[in-house]
């Protein structure tokens, strides 16, 4: 693996708005975030990414952008963001854009005037179809978020266009060059400002089967997820290194895609040394489990079942790149509810949760509001949660026959809300995160999580991360935190999740018990110094190590 400027950085998620609100309207904004650049230089963040905060309806939260040239008022103007990126690089800290080119807002220009004259220029760069001759739509694929990706243009009674999410969201057709330039054109502008890179927006999905076929349906309605098509796909490569020498080469810029549904074969071609990307999340414990049925089905994940998908990646990768490690993300439940056992989740499983991936090769994220240990949300009723995705999910678990109350409980758990909640701040009203009415509920646990309390306490869940941030830095180990192999440890081990992360020079073993039993584990070799302990007590000998209750350590060995 060449060596790269981003390799061994710590990177952190904003969701602008959830995260700080400066005026007080209820919706975090830039300011709010300029105003919080010290406590995450202090918590050890080299690389933001932002979500969203183009001029955007935000149907989908800002997924949906209207002028990719402009901040939306609501986040606040172009110089706030000319400011934080400025702020931030005096802290020595990049700031990423999204990137989201897989469709843009109905609102966009180039979709008003495709709607005014779907022959025109801006008419082909859409996807726009009739019917088929049989009177059907063009193809059976559904939208992430429900229903069939077609909907009428409007203004025309015989033309479709394609969104393989929202309506509100119009797929941007890249098989047209035209199309591909002013995508280039903006993000090299966004560049020139001085990003420092961008993570990229549903990617895989740029590339379509064409022409439109259907595919067998996996539900009641006849219709067939586009994950299908997607499986079938070839070609995308065309686009995506031309991407690469368009806009991030000649800024030796950094990128992260979201990729899902990727091929083992082609990850060299993503990720290695001259990939279209810098790095793409694993998302691999985070898809285990889903169900084809909608989300009411989708089954949880074991401590054993995470621990095999985590490695199932790290063996994958090896030495091609660096993977994107992660527990949760704006899209995603809270990772230490989803990961830990319900019923376990302490602030100490919350530490152990957080070792075992933070040490992972890879680039380690943090989503806001993580490293505080902020769990999911319950809802009361479905008419408090403003998720699109939830909303469908809701609709297709009470369509497949479950009671209100039941269908609320079974959606809520992976619900996209549960990160979306404003960020603790503090014990105050409004958990300190606006002096007005949040956008979105708080999670009324603000009393008992917020960072007020965690920032001066040495045990907390937030002193933790900043411990692992420190370590990952630390000259003494960061050769070998950054590049050195993984080799997994007692494998096999119910609720065991071990590994040593391996130089010429030097091993760290890293390794926790997952469960509130504690376990007798036979050590490699006598540890040398012990870097990490998520409890006070450490019972050792020369041969075995007595874990407590989710206790993990990090040691050299
Ligand atoms: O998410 C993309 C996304 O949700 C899909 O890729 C889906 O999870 C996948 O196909 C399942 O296999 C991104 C954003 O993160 C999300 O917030 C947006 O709503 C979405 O794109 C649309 O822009
Ligand atoms: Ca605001």
């Amino acid at each position: 693996m060449n060596r790269k400027w981003w390799h061994g950085k710590v990177a952190y998620q904003v969701y602008p708005k959830s995260f700080c609100d400066s005026n007080g309207d209820g919706i975090g904004d830039l300011k709010g975030i300029i105003s919080k650049l010290d406590y995450l230089k202090d918590l050890g963040v080299d690389i933001i990414w932002l979500s969203p905060c183009y001029v955007s309806p935000l149907a989908d939260q800002g997924y949906d952008i209207a002028d990719y040239y402009n901040i939306d008022p609501r986040f606040g103007t172009m110089a706030d963001m000319e400011t934080l990126i400025a702020e931030a690089k005096k802290r020595d800290i990049g700031i990423l854009m999204d990137l989201v080119v897989n469709h843009c807002s109905d609102e966009h220009e180039w979709f008003k005037k495709a709607c005014a004259d779907p022959d025109g220029r801006c008419g082909k760069f859409f996807y726009i179809e009739k019917r088929r001759p049989d009177g059907s739509l063009p193809c059976n694929w559904r939208s992430c978020f429900g229903g069939p990706v077609w909907d009428k243009l409007p203004g025309h009674d015989d033309l479709y266009y394609l969104h393989t999410f929202h309506k509100k969201q119009p797929d941007l057709n890249w098989e047209n060059p035209e199309l591909r330039e002013e995508v280039y054109k903006m993000m090299n502008w966004w560049l020139d400002k001085g990003l420092a890179g961008f993570r990229i927006d549903a990617i895989i999905n740029i590339k379509k089967v064409l022409p439109f076929k259907d595919y067998p349906a996996d539900r009641s309605d006849g219709l067939s997820s586009t994950a299908s098509m997607l499986k079938e796909q070839t070609g995308i490569g065309a686009f995506l290194g031309e991407m690469r020498d368009r806009t991030f080469k000649p800024h030796n810029s950094f990128s992260v895609g979201e990729v899902f549904d990727e091929k083992p074969e082609e990850i060299p071609e993503f990720i290695g040394d001259n990939g279209y990307f810098s790095s793409m999340f694993d998302f691999s414990e985070t898809v285990f489990g889903r169900s084809p049925l909608g989300s009411y089905a989708d089954s949880g994940i074991t401590p054993d079942d995470y621990k095999r998908c985590v490695f199932q990646t790290q063996w994958q990768i090896g030495d091609i790149g660096m993977i994107s490690n992660i527990i949760e993300n704006h899209d995603e439940s809270r990772g230490v509810s989803r990961y830990i056992p319900e019923g376990d989740v302490t602030p100490t499983s919350k530490k152990m949760l957080a070792a075992l991936y933070f040490l992972l090769k890879g680039l380690p994220w943090i989503y806001q509001g993580q490293e505080i240990g902020m769990e999911n949300i319950s809802f009361d009723s479905i008419d408090e949660v403003d998720d699109i995705s939830t909303i469908d999910s809701y609709r297709v678990a009470r369509a497949a026959g479950l009671s209100e109350k039941e269908a609320l409980r079974a959606v809520e758990k992976s619900s996209r809300d549960n990160a979306r909640t404003p960020f603790q701040w503090d014990g105050s009203e409004n958990a300190g995160f606006t002096t007005g009415k949040p956008w979105l509920r708080v999670n009324p646990n603000y009393t008992e999580i917020n960072l007020a309390d965690q920032k001066d306490d040495p045990d907390s869940v937030f002193n933790f991360y900043r411990q692992l941030t420190r370590l990952r830095k630390n000259p003494d180990y960061q050769e070998t935190l950054t590049y050195g192999r993984l080799v997994p440890y007692l494998e096999d081990r119910h609720n065991v999740m071990a590994y040593l992360r391996q130089s010429e020079s030097q091993s760290i073993l890293v390794m926790g018990n997952f469960q509130k039993e504690p376990q007798i584990l036979p050590l490699p070799s006598v540890p040398k110094k012990i870097l990490l302990n998520n409890l006070h007590d450490l019972k050792l000998d020369s041969e075995n190590v007595t874990l407590d209750g989710y206790q993990v350590i990090v040691a050299e060995l």
